[in-house]
Protein backbone atom coordinates (compact mmCIF):
# COMPACT_ATOMS: atom_id res chain seq x y z
CA UNK A 1 0.00 0.00 0.00
CA UNK A 2 2.87 2.41 0.86
CA UNK A 3 4.33 1.77 -2.39
CA UNK A 4 1.33 1.97 -4.16
CA UNK A 5 0.56 5.38 -2.23
CA UNK A 6 3.72 6.67 -3.43
CA UNK A 7 3.28 5.64 -6.94
CA UNK A 8 0.21 6.92 -7.06
CA UNK A 9 0.82 10.47 -5.77
CA UNK A 10 3.25 12.02 -9.05
CA UNK A 11 0.61 10.62 -11.15
CA UNK A 12 -2.52 12.58 -9.15
CA UNK A 13 -4.65 14.35 -11.83
CA UNK A 14 -4.18 17.45 -9.82
CA UNK A 15 -0.51 17.17 -10.31
CA UNK A 16 -0.32 16.56 -13.85
CA UNK A 17 -2.78 19.88 -14.15
CA UNK A 18 -0.69 21.74 -12.11
CA UNK A 19 2.21 20.91 -13.91
CA UNK A 20 0.89 21.62 -17.01
CA UNK A 21 -0.19 25.12 -15.71
CA UNK A 22 3.79 25.62 -15.09
CA UNK A 23 4.82 24.43 -18.11
CA UNK A 24 2.34 27.13 -20.07
CA UNK A 25 3.56 29.84 -17.34
CA UNK A 26 7.11 29.29 -17.87
CA UNK A 27 7.34 28.61 -21.83
CA UNK A 28 4.64 30.56 -23.84
CA UNK A 29 2.90 33.05 -21.45
CA UNK A 30 5.84 35.62 -20.74
CA UNK A 31 7.25 35.40 -24.15
CA UNK A 32 3.91 36.36 -25.65
CA UNK A 33 3.06 38.75 -23.90
CA UNK A 34 5.87 40.64 -23.65
CA UNK A 35 6.22 40.25 -27.43
CA UNK A 36 2.94 41.44 -28.09
CA UNK A 37 2.36 44.37 -25.41
CA UNK A 38 4.92 46.93 -27.05
CA UNK A 39 4.00 46.33 -30.47
CA UNK A 40 0.75 47.34 -29.39
CA UNK A 41 1.45 50.43 -27.30
CA UNK A 42 3.33 51.88 -29.92
CA UNK A 43 0.67 50.99 -32.15
CA UNK A 44 -1.54 52.86 -30.35
CA UNK A 45 0.25 56.04 -29.84
CA UNK A 46 0.23 56.32 -33.22
CA UNK A 47 4.25 56.65 -34.01
CA UNK A 48 4.25 52.91 -35.38
CA UNK A 49 4.72 52.96 -39.13
CA UNK A 50 1.84 50.37 -39.93
CA UNK A 51 -0.58 53.13 -39.57
CA UNK A 52 1.10 55.68 -40.73
CA UNK A 53 1.46 54.05 -44.39
CA UNK A 54 -2.45 53.88 -43.99
CA UNK A 55 -2.79 57.23 -43.05
CA UNK A 56 -0.41 58.27 -46.07
CA UNK A 57 -2.11 56.25 -48.53
CA UNK A 58 -5.51 57.41 -47.60
CA UNK A 59 -4.25 61.04 -47.78
CA UNK A 60 -2.97 60.35 -51.36
CA UNK A 61 -6.39 58.76 -52.46
CA UNK A 62 -8.58 61.60 -51.42
CA UNK A 63 -5.94 63.88 -53.42
CA UNK A 64 -6.30 61.58 -56.61
CA UNK A 65 -9.90 61.71 -55.90
CA UNK A 66 -10.08 65.34 -55.75
CA UNK A 67 -8.12 65.95 -58.32
CA UNK A 68 -10.46 63.56 -60.42
CA UNK A 69 -13.48 64.99 -59.22
CA UNK A 70 -11.93 68.29 -60.80
CA UNK A 71 -10.77 66.96 -63.85
CA UNK A 72 -14.19 65.66 -64.41
CA UNK A 73 -15.94 68.77 -63.40
CA UNK A 74 -13.47 70.54 -65.56
CA UNK A 75 -14.42 67.86 -68.76
CA UNK A 76 -18.29 68.71 -68.10
CA UNK A 77 -17.97 72.04 -67.88
CA UNK A 78 -16.15 72.27 -71.20
CA UNK A 79 -18.59 69.66 -72.53
CA UNK A 80 -21.57 72.07 -71.51
CA UNK A 81 -19.35 74.67 -72.64
CA UNK A 82 -19.15 73.50 -76.32
CA UNK A 83 -22.58 72.08 -76.34
CA UNK A 84 -24.31 75.50 -75.53
CA UNK A 85 -22.36 78.27 -75.69
CA UNK A 86 -25.13 80.99 -75.56
CA UNK A 87 -25.61 79.75 -71.85
CA UNK A 88 -23.66 81.66 -68.89
CA UNK A 89 -21.95 79.61 -66.75
CA UNK A 90 -23.25 79.72 -63.98
CA UNK A 91 -20.68 79.91 -61.53
CA UNK A 92 -21.74 76.93 -59.19
CA UNK A 93 -20.61 74.62 -61.47
CA UNK A 94 -17.28 76.06 -62.22
CA UNK A 95 -16.95 76.69 -58.25
CA UNK A 96 -16.50 73.51 -56.88
CA UNK A 97 -13.10 72.74 -59.09
CA UNK A 98 -11.60 74.46 -56.11
CA UNK A 99 -13.46 73.15 -53.63
CA UNK A 100 -12.36 69.37 -52.67
CA UNK A 101 -15.33 68.16 -50.90
CA UNK A 102 -18.30 68.28 -52.83
CA UNK A 103 -17.11 66.19 -56.07
CA UNK A 104 -20.05 64.14 -56.38
CA UNK A 105 -22.36 66.87 -56.44
CA UNK A 106 -20.88 68.90 -58.94
CA UNK A 107 -20.33 66.04 -61.49
CA UNK A 108 -24.41 65.27 -60.71
CA UNK A 109 -25.21 68.59 -61.65
CA UNK A 110 -24.77 68.98 -65.58
CA UNK A 111 -26.31 65.66 -65.73
CA UNK A 112 -29.31 66.27 -64.97
CA UNK A 113 -31.04 67.92 -67.73
CA UNK A 114 -34.69 68.05 -66.17
CA UNK A 115 -34.36 70.88 -63.82
CA UNK A 116 -32.57 73.10 -66.63
CA UNK A 117 -35.21 72.49 -69.05
CA UNK A 118 -37.68 73.09 -66.45
CA UNK A 119 -36.17 76.33 -65.61
CA UNK A 120 -35.82 77.49 -69.19
CA UNK A 121 -39.74 76.62 -69.76
CA UNK A 122 -40.53 78.51 -66.25
CA UNK A 123 -38.56 81.14 -67.93
CA UNK A 124 -40.34 81.65 -71.21
CA UNK A 125 -42.28 85.12 -70.08
CA UNK A 126 -43.72 84.26 -73.30
CA UNK A 127 -45.77 81.28 -72.56
CA UNK A 128 -46.74 83.06 -68.83
CA UNK A 129 -50.44 84.04 -68.21
CA UNK A 130 -52.40 86.49 -66.74
CA UNK A 131 -54.28 85.96 -63.71
CA UNK A 132 -56.72 89.25 -62.68
CA UNK A 133 -58.82 89.30 -59.83
CA UNK A 134 -60.70 92.91 -60.38
CA UNK A 135 -63.12 92.50 -57.32
CA UNK A 136 -60.14 92.26 -55.29
CA UNK A 137 -58.07 95.02 -56.89
CA UNK A 138 -55.46 93.01 -58.38
CA UNK A 139 -53.94 91.41 -61.58
CA UNK A 140 -50.52 89.34 -62.31
CA UNK A 141 -48.71 87.01 -64.72
CA UNK A 142 -47.68 83.45 -63.68
CA UNK A 143 -45.72 80.68 -65.56
CA UNK A 144 -48.23 78.71 -67.52
CA UNK A 145 -47.69 75.35 -65.50
CA UNK A 146 -48.55 76.77 -62.10
CA UNK A 147 -52.23 76.19 -62.13
CA UNK A 148 -54.05 78.93 -59.77
CA UNK A 149 -56.18 76.91 -56.96
CA UNK A 150 -58.63 79.20 -55.15
CA UNK A 151 -58.50 78.71 -51.36
CA UNK A 152 -61.11 78.42 -48.35
CA UNK A 153 -61.77 81.30 -46.67
CA UNK A 154 -61.83 81.70 -43.18
CA UNK A 155 -62.07 84.78 -40.57
CA UNK A 156 -61.00 88.36 -42.52
CA UNK A 157 -59.90 86.62 -45.63
CA UNK A 158 -61.78 87.68 -48.34
CA UNK A 159 -59.66 85.73 -51.02
CA UNK A 160 -57.42 83.62 -51.46
CA UNK A 161 -55.58 81.89 -54.10
CA UNK A 162 -52.23 79.89 -54.59
CA UNK A 163 -50.25 78.89 -57.77
CA UNK A 164 -49.24 75.39 -57.57
CA UNK A 165 -46.37 73.19 -59.20
CA UNK A 166 -46.83 69.84 -59.04
CA UNK A 167 -49.42 70.46 -56.23
CA UNK A 168 -46.63 71.99 -54.20
CA UNK A 169 -47.98 75.84 -53.23
CA UNK A 170 -45.24 77.90 -54.60
CA UNK A 171 -46.75 80.91 -54.14
CA UNK A 172 -50.29 82.83 -52.58
CA UNK A 173 -51.57 86.08 -52.16
CA UNK A 174 -54.12 86.33 -49.39
CA UNK A 175 -56.45 89.23 -49.22
CA UNK A 176 -58.58 90.74 -46.15
CA UNK A 177 -61.13 93.17 -45.49
CA UNK A 178 -59.29 95.66 -43.43
CA UNK A 179 -62.74 96.55 -41.84
CA UNK A 180 -61.02 98.98 -39.19
CA UNK A 181 -59.12 101.04 -41.44
CA UNK A 182 -55.49 99.80 -39.80
CA UNK A 183 -52.43 101.28 -41.20
CA UNK A 184 -49.98 98.12 -43.04
CA UNK A 185 -47.42 98.37 -39.76
CA UNK A 186 -50.17 97.81 -37.18
CA UNK A 187 -51.97 95.16 -39.30
CA UNK A 188 -48.26 93.39 -39.96
CA UNK A 189 -47.57 93.57 -36.15
CA UNK A 190 -50.90 92.25 -35.51
CA UNK A 191 -49.94 89.35 -37.37
CA UNK A 192 -46.70 88.68 -34.77
CA UNK A 193 -44.40 90.38 -36.52
CA UNK A 194 -41.78 92.81 -35.13
CA UNK A 195 -41.12 95.83 -36.99
CA UNK A 196 -37.16 95.37 -36.53
CA UNK A 197 -37.48 92.23 -38.69
CA UNK A 198 -39.59 94.22 -41.68
CA UNK A 199 -37.78 95.92 -44.90
CA UNK A 200 -39.54 97.96 -46.73
CA UNK A 201 -40.70 97.26 -50.29
CA UNK A 202 -42.34 98.49 -53.00
CA UNK A 203 -45.16 96.23 -54.65
CA UNK A 204 -46.90 98.25 -57.74
CA UNK A 205 -46.02 101.61 -56.64
CA UNK A 206 -47.43 101.16 -52.83
CA UNK A 207 -45.43 101.12 -49.69
CA UNK A 208 -45.09 97.65 -48.67
CA UNK A 209 -43.34 95.33 -46.64
CA UNK A 210 -41.38 92.29 -47.02
CA UNK A 211 -40.91 89.64 -44.23
CA UNK A 212 -38.00 86.87 -44.12
CA UNK A 213 -39.52 84.14 -42.45
CA UNK A 214 -36.97 82.79 -39.55
CA UNK A 215 -35.89 80.09 -41.23
CA UNK A 216 -35.80 81.29 -44.81
CA UNK A 217 -38.54 78.49 -45.62
CA UNK A 218 -40.75 81.59 -46.72
CA UNK A 219 -40.86 85.52 -47.62
CA UNK A 220 -43.72 87.29 -47.14
CA UNK A 221 -44.65 90.78 -48.78
CA UNK A 222 -47.49 92.77 -47.58
CA UNK A 223 -49.02 95.45 -48.97
CA UNK A 224 -52.08 97.66 -48.27
CA UNK A 225 -54.46 98.85 -51.16
CA UNK A 226 -57.71 100.70 -50.64
CA UNK A 227 -59.93 98.61 -48.13
CA UNK A 228 -57.98 95.32 -48.32
CA UNK A 229 -54.77 94.25 -47.09
CA UNK A 230 -52.72 91.79 -49.16
CA UNK A 231 -50.13 89.04 -48.28
CA UNK A 232 -47.70 87.47 -51.05
CA UNK A 233 -46.31 84.20 -49.42
CA UNK A 234 -43.29 82.25 -51.64
CA UNK A 235 -41.80 79.53 -50.76
CA UNK A 236 -37.98 80.26 -50.78
CA UNK A 237 -35.34 78.86 -52.51
CA UNK A 238 -32.03 78.85 -53.72
CA UNK A 239 -32.83 77.98 -57.38
CA UNK A 240 -32.00 80.50 -59.53
CA UNK A 241 -34.61 80.51 -62.20
CA UNK A 242 -37.14 79.67 -59.54
CA UNK A 243 -36.42 83.61 -57.77
CA UNK A 244 -36.34 84.97 -61.02
CA UNK A 245 -40.02 83.70 -61.19
CA UNK A 246 -41.03 85.22 -58.44
CA UNK A 247 -38.89 88.64 -59.25
CA UNK A 248 -40.82 88.36 -62.65
CA UNK A 249 -43.87 87.84 -60.67
CA UNK A 250 -43.71 90.42 -58.39
CA UNK A 251 -43.07 92.84 -61.29
CA UNK A 252 -45.69 92.08 -62.95
CA UNK A 253 -48.00 92.49 -60.03
CA UNK A 254 -50.38 95.88 -60.72
CA UNK A 255 -53.12 96.97 -58.36
CA UNK A 256 -55.74 97.35 -59.98
CA UNK A 257 -59.23 100.09 -60.38
CA UNK A 258 -59.77 102.84 -57.99
CA UNK A 259 -59.40 102.06 -54.48
CA UNK A 260 -62.38 101.76 -52.41
CA UNK A 261 -62.74 105.14 -50.39
CA UNK A 262 -63.75 104.40 -46.83
CA UNK A 263 -66.51 106.21 -45.75
CA UNK A 264 -65.71 109.44 -44.83
CA UNK A 265 -68.20 108.83 -41.49
CA UNK A 266 -66.18 105.67 -40.78
CA UNK A 267 -63.36 108.03 -40.56
CA UNK A 268 -64.48 110.01 -37.77
CA UNK A 269 -62.27 109.58 -34.76
CA UNK A 270 -63.46 105.94 -33.24
CA UNK A 271 -61.69 106.71 -29.91
CA UNK A 272 -62.35 108.97 -27.02
CA UNK A 273 -59.73 111.36 -25.66
CA UNK A 274 -58.34 109.89 -22.41
CA UNK A 275 -59.14 111.85 -19.04
CA UNK A 276 -57.76 114.74 -18.59
CA UNK A 277 -58.58 115.91 -15.42
CA UNK A 278 -57.61 119.20 -14.65
CA UNK A 279 -58.37 120.27 -18.61
CA UNK A 280 -55.12 121.48 -19.57
CA UNK A 281 -54.64 119.72 -22.49
CA UNK A 282 -52.20 117.61 -21.23
CA UNK A 283 -53.69 113.91 -19.93
CA UNK A 284 -53.09 112.37 -17.15
CA UNK A 285 -50.96 109.76 -18.85
CA UNK A 286 -48.84 112.62 -20.20
CA UNK A 287 -48.72 115.08 -17.06
CA UNK A 288 -47.55 111.67 -15.69
CA UNK A 289 -44.67 111.36 -18.60
CA UNK A 290 -43.95 115.27 -18.06
CA UNK A 291 -43.68 115.39 -14.28
CA UNK A 292 -46.46 118.10 -14.59
CA UNK A 293 -49.46 118.34 -11.75
CA UNK A 294 -52.38 116.80 -12.97
CA UNK A 295 -55.29 118.32 -10.68
CA UNK A 296 -53.29 121.61 -11.29
CA UNK A 297 -53.64 123.16 -14.88
CA UNK A 298 -50.47 125.40 -14.93
CA UNK A 299 -48.07 123.89 -13.04
CA UNK A 300 -45.35 126.11 -12.91
CA UNK A 301 -47.16 129.32 -12.82
CA UNK A 302 -46.27 131.25 -15.33
CA UNK A 303 -49.57 131.71 -16.74
CA UNK A 304 -49.52 129.04 -19.58
CA UNK A 305 -51.54 125.78 -19.22
CA UNK A 306 -49.62 122.44 -19.25
CA UNK A 307 -51.14 121.50 -22.68
CA UNK A 308 -50.15 124.75 -24.37
CA UNK A 309 -46.46 124.60 -22.96
CA UNK A 310 -46.29 120.68 -24.37
CA UNK A 311 -48.05 121.26 -27.52
CA UNK A 312 -45.09 124.45 -28.01
CA UNK A 313 -42.31 122.80 -26.63
CA UNK A 314 -42.16 124.35 -23.71
CA UNK A 315 -41.17 122.63 -20.17
CA UNK A 316 -44.27 122.28 -18.40
CA UNK A 317 -43.13 122.67 -14.71
CA UNK A 318 -40.03 125.05 -15.45
CA UNK A 319 -41.49 128.95 -15.49
CA UNK A 320 -40.76 131.21 -18.38
CA UNK A 321 -38.95 130.10 -21.89
CA UNK A 322 -37.44 126.63 -20.44
CA UNK A 323 -37.38 124.33 -23.67
CA UNK A 324 -38.98 120.99 -23.49
CA UNK A 325 -36.19 119.41 -25.98
CA UNK A 326 -33.54 121.03 -24.27
CA UNK A 327 -34.74 119.02 -20.78
CA UNK A 328 -34.14 115.58 -20.13
CA UNK A 329 -38.23 115.08 -20.54
CA UNK A 330 -37.45 114.94 -24.38
CA UNK A 331 -34.43 113.45 -26.90
CA UNK A 332 -33.51 114.44 -30.55
CA UNK A 333 -34.23 111.92 -32.99
CA UNK A 334 -31.95 112.41 -36.43
CA UNK A 335 -32.77 110.41 -39.64
CA UNK A 336 -30.10 111.49 -42.03
CA UNK A 337 -31.56 109.06 -44.28
CA UNK A 338 -34.43 111.49 -45.09
CA UNK A 339 -32.87 114.73 -43.88
CA UNK A 340 -35.29 115.19 -40.85
CA UNK A 341 -35.21 115.38 -36.99
CA UNK A 342 -37.87 115.64 -34.82
CA UNK A 343 -38.73 115.47 -30.86
CA UNK A 344 -40.15 112.68 -29.06
CA UNK A 345 -40.37 112.07 -25.26
CA UNK A 346 -37.63 110.11 -23.64
CA UNK A 347 -39.97 107.52 -22.28
CA UNK A 348 -40.90 106.44 -25.38
CA UNK A 349 -38.76 103.74 -27.44
CA UNK A 350 -37.65 104.59 -31.29
CA UNK A 351 -37.89 101.20 -33.57
CA UNK A 352 -37.45 100.87 -37.40
CA UNK A 353 -35.18 102.95 -39.18
CA UNK A 354 -34.88 104.57 -42.48
CA UNK A 355 -38.38 105.39 -43.96
CA UNK A 356 -40.53 104.03 -41.13
CA UNK A 357 -39.82 104.75 -37.38
CA UNK A 358 -41.77 103.99 -34.72
CA UNK A 359 -41.80 106.30 -31.30
CA UNK A 360 -43.81 103.85 -29.18
CA UNK A 361 -44.77 104.21 -25.71
CA UNK A 362 -44.86 101.06 -23.02
CA UNK A 363 -49.22 100.55 -23.41
CA UNK A 364 -48.38 100.43 -27.30
CA UNK A 365 -49.58 103.92 -29.03
CA UNK A 366 -46.90 105.11 -31.23
CA UNK A 367 -46.18 107.78 -33.67
CA UNK A 368 -44.85 106.94 -36.82
CA UNK A 369 -42.72 108.43 -39.94
CA UNK A 370 -43.38 106.88 -42.66
CA UNK A 371 -41.68 108.15 -46.12
CA UNK A 372 -42.67 107.08 -49.49
CA UNK A 373 -42.16 107.88 -52.84
CA UNK A 374 -44.27 110.63 -54.50
CA UNK A 375 -45.14 109.95 -58.09
CA UNK A 376 -45.10 113.17 -59.59
CA UNK A 377 -47.79 114.91 -57.40
CA UNK A 378 -47.41 118.53 -56.86
CA UNK A 379 -49.61 119.39 -54.31
CA UNK A 380 -50.15 117.11 -51.63
CA UNK A 381 -54.46 117.34 -51.78
CA UNK A 382 -53.66 115.61 -54.83
CA UNK A 383 -51.58 112.82 -54.01
CA UNK A 384 -54.20 112.34 -50.51
CA UNK A 385 -57.39 112.20 -53.31
CA UNK A 386 -55.20 110.17 -56.01
CA UNK A 387 -53.25 107.22 -52.95
CA UNK A 388 -56.01 107.66 -49.94
CA UNK A 389 -59.48 108.08 -51.75
CA UNK A 390 -60.89 110.35 -48.99
CA UNK A 391 -63.18 113.30 -49.45
CA UNK A 392 -60.56 115.87 -49.15
CA UNK A 393 -63.21 118.16 -47.85
CA UNK A 394 -62.41 116.53 -44.47
CA UNK A 395 -59.23 117.55 -44.41
CA UNK A 396 -57.37 120.10 -42.53
CA UNK A 397 -54.26 122.65 -43.48
CA UNK A 398 -51.59 122.86 -40.99
CA UNK A 399 -47.20 123.58 -42.30
CA UNK A 400 -45.07 121.18 -41.20
CA UNK A 401 -41.24 122.15 -41.36
CA UNK A 402 -42.63 124.97 -43.38
CA UNK A 403 -44.46 122.85 -46.07
CA UNK A 404 -48.12 123.00 -46.66
CA UNK A 405 -49.73 119.95 -45.09
CA UNK A 406 -52.67 117.99 -44.65
CA UNK A 407 -54.42 116.56 -41.69
CA UNK A 408 -56.65 113.88 -41.97
CA UNK A 409 -60.53 114.00 -40.53
CA UNK A 410 -59.56 112.18 -37.38
CA UNK A 411 -56.83 114.08 -37.00
CA UNK A 412 -54.09 111.49 -36.65
CA UNK A 413 -52.36 111.62 -39.38
CA UNK A 414 -50.80 114.32 -41.08
CA UNK A 415 -49.34 114.55 -44.27
CA UNK A 416 -46.97 116.74 -46.49
CA UNK A 417 -44.50 116.63 -49.47
CA UNK A 418 -40.67 117.30 -50.31
CA UNK A 419 -38.35 116.38 -52.63
CA UNK A 420 -39.38 113.39 -54.32
CA UNK A 421 -41.01 112.03 -51.14
CA UNK A 422 -44.28 112.18 -49.69
CA UNK A 423 -43.66 112.56 -45.63
CA UNK A 424 -46.26 111.06 -43.33
CA UNK A 425 -46.84 111.37 -39.50
CA UNK A 426 -49.17 109.12 -37.80
CA UNK A 427 -50.32 108.60 -34.58
CA UNK A 428 -51.13 105.68 -33.61
CA UNK A 429 -53.41 104.22 -30.65
CA UNK A 430 -52.91 100.92 -31.32
CA UNK A 431 -55.56 98.76 -29.62
CA UNK A 432 -56.70 101.36 -27.36
CA UNK A 433 -60.15 103.11 -27.44
CA UNK A 434 -58.90 105.87 -25.88
CA UNK A 435 -55.91 108.53 -27.24
CA UNK A 436 -53.47 109.24 -24.59
CA UNK A 437 -50.88 111.60 -25.98
CA UNK A 438 -52.90 113.99 -28.79
CA UNK A 439 -50.79 116.71 -27.35
CA UNK A 440 -47.60 114.75 -27.35
CA UNK A 441 -48.33 114.04 -31.07
CA UNK A 442 -49.08 117.99 -31.71
CA UNK A 443 -45.81 118.41 -30.05
CA UNK A 444 -44.19 116.27 -32.73
CA UNK A 445 -45.59 117.36 -35.49
CA UNK A 446 -44.22 121.14 -34.41
CA UNK A 447 -41.34 119.80 -33.91
CA UNK A 448 -40.52 118.25 -36.86
CA UNK A 449 -37.54 120.03 -39.20
CA UNK A 450 -36.17 119.42 -42.55
CA UNK A 451 -32.45 119.91 -42.72
CA UNK A 452 -30.66 120.91 -45.87
CA UNK A 453 -29.18 118.14 -47.56
CA1 LIG B 1 -54.14 117.67 -17.58
CA1 LIG C 1 -47.25 126.72 -17.21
Amino acid sequence: MDQADESLVPVSPVQTVKNLAENFEVHTMPQKFLNMRPNFKIGKTGKASKPFGLRKNLIIGIIVIVVLGALMVLAAWLFLKTVSPKKPVSPASALPAVVPQPTAESVSEPIQPEKNLAGDQLLDFNSWLTYGAPDFNFTLKYPAEWPSAQLANHDNIIYALAFKDNDLEQFKITVFNNEQNQDLLTWVESLSILPESLESYTLSNQPSYIYRGDFEKVFNIYAAYGRNLYSLEFKASQDKALSHAYDQILATFQFTGQPAPFNPEENQPQFTPATDSDLDGLTDREEEMYGSDKLRPDSDGDSHTDGDEVANLYHPTVPGSARLYESSLAATYVNAQYNYNIIYPVAWQVKGAGDSVLFQDQQGEFVQTLIQSNDGYSDIKDWYRANLGNNIDGLSDLKVADQPAVRSPDGLRVYFLFGDNIYSLIYNIGLRTDANFITTFNMMIKSFKLMSS
